[in-house]
């Protein structure tokens, strides 16, 4: 079982995201402030579109956190969508105002509404868009904005970046290339990498398929809504040879080295000492403002695409999630290796 565990909760234009986090052991500094900014983050990006006009996503730790240190106890997680304010009869939780308002039947190609309504059984679209919606990453954000907090006591940072928004490989390529999109109604997908540093050696195993820590990282970043694929390393590993793929190992001043890393950081699903490099690839948001041939559900015949409100682009924020997911990957292994129940606990073990 995972030690560091957690669900969300929470539709786009519910009252709020909240979170419940399990696991976190006591001791550990948990600064609000930081949470935020990394909510910020995520927010940002050129390509963004009308709702994070509205949204300044802030956090409400409602338990779990004791005068800014974990207690031991579940740490809970609430952000209020500011947006709720506008959909409180259509979001209501309440039998008494049912509406039809902001219905729709009319499935977006590429997104959840197709399927989503065949297994829930639900007529009304929004039903599956409300919660398939990449609204609900703000507090997978701020989960790992949590799980980085206790990674940073053992000096594990994580970074990542843009490596490609459609064709552009420039900041101003992309800029371009998004500009483009958003005047013909359309949208963009990209590529980004994620890399965390100063990893102690053996997180993950090899002796069991639900243990590789490769196995663990690619789930939690394709789980993220539009990511198609994921890689650890070098992206070109399967047209390289042997001889030049793999990377030797040498000893200096008594220590293990490596001059390359080919692997990202990740030998036998158990980290090796290098960093860990994740690249991965985001197609293009589903909902077009110049809509995709489709079905209306309602009596099969051809009509567009719904259109709601949506971003030309979201790879940066994409970038920025990724991060967050794989911090909470990180220190789940981190915790079953070093695990204890105080902070004090976990470094005796780790030194
Ligand atoms: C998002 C919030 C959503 C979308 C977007 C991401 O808010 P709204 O639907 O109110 O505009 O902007 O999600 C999608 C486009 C999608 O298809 O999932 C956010 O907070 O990141």
């Amino acid at each position: 079982m995972n030690i560091f565990r957690f669900l969300t909760a929470g539709e786009s234009h519910g009252k709020c995201l909240t979170a419940i986090i399990d696991g976190v052991p006591a001791g550990f500094n948990i600064d609000t402030g930081f949470i935020n900014s990394e909510l910020k983050r995520r927010q940002g990006g050129y390509g963004r579109g009308g709702r994070m006009k509205i949204e300044s996503d802030t956090v409400e730790i409602t338990s779990g956190v004791r005068f800014g240190k974990t207690i031991g106890s579940p740490i809970t997680l609430v952000i209020q969508n500011k947006d709720f304010a506008n959909w409180e009869k259509i979001m209501s939780t309440s039998a008494e105002d049912c509406t039809s308002e902001k219905s729709f039947t009319s499935y977006r190609p590429g997104h959840a509404d197709y399927a989503g309504s065949i297994k829930y059984n639900r007529h009304d679209l929004r039903d599956i868009l409300e919660r398939s919606s990449a609204r609900k990453t703000a507090i997978e954000v701020a989960v790992g904005a949590v799980a980085k907090q206790i990674l940073a006591q053992f000096n594990i940072t994580g970074s990542s970046q843009v490596l490609q928004i459609g064709q552009g490989k420039t900041e101003q390529e992309f800029h371009n290339e998004i500009d483009i999109a958003k005047e013909q109604g359309d949208t963009l997908g990209g590529k980004i990498q994620i890399t965390y540093k100063n990893l102690p050696i053996g997180l993950g195993s090899h002796v069991q398929w639900d243990r590789t820590l490769d196995g663990l990282i690619a789930q939690a970043v394709m789980s993220i809504p539009a990511i198609k694929s994921v890689s650890i390393g070098n992206e070109n590993a399967y047209q390289m040879r042997g001889s030049e793929f793999h990377d030797e190992i040498f000893v200096e001043n008594n220590k293990i080295t490596r001059k390359t890393n080919n692997a990202g950081g990740i030998e036998g699903g158990m980290t090796n000492g290098e960093d860990i490099v994740v690249t991965a690839c985001m197609k293009p948001i589903p909902t077009l403002r110049k809509p995709l041939k489709t079905v209306d559900s309602k009596d099969m015949t051809q009509t567009e695409a719904h259109f709601e409100r949506s971003d030309t682009c979201a790879v940066e924020a994409c970038a920025v999630v990724a991060e967050a997911r794989i911090a909470c990957i990180l220190v789940d292994e981190f915790l079953k290796k070093f695990g204890g129940d105080s902070l004090t606990e976990i470094t005796q073990r780790f030194n």
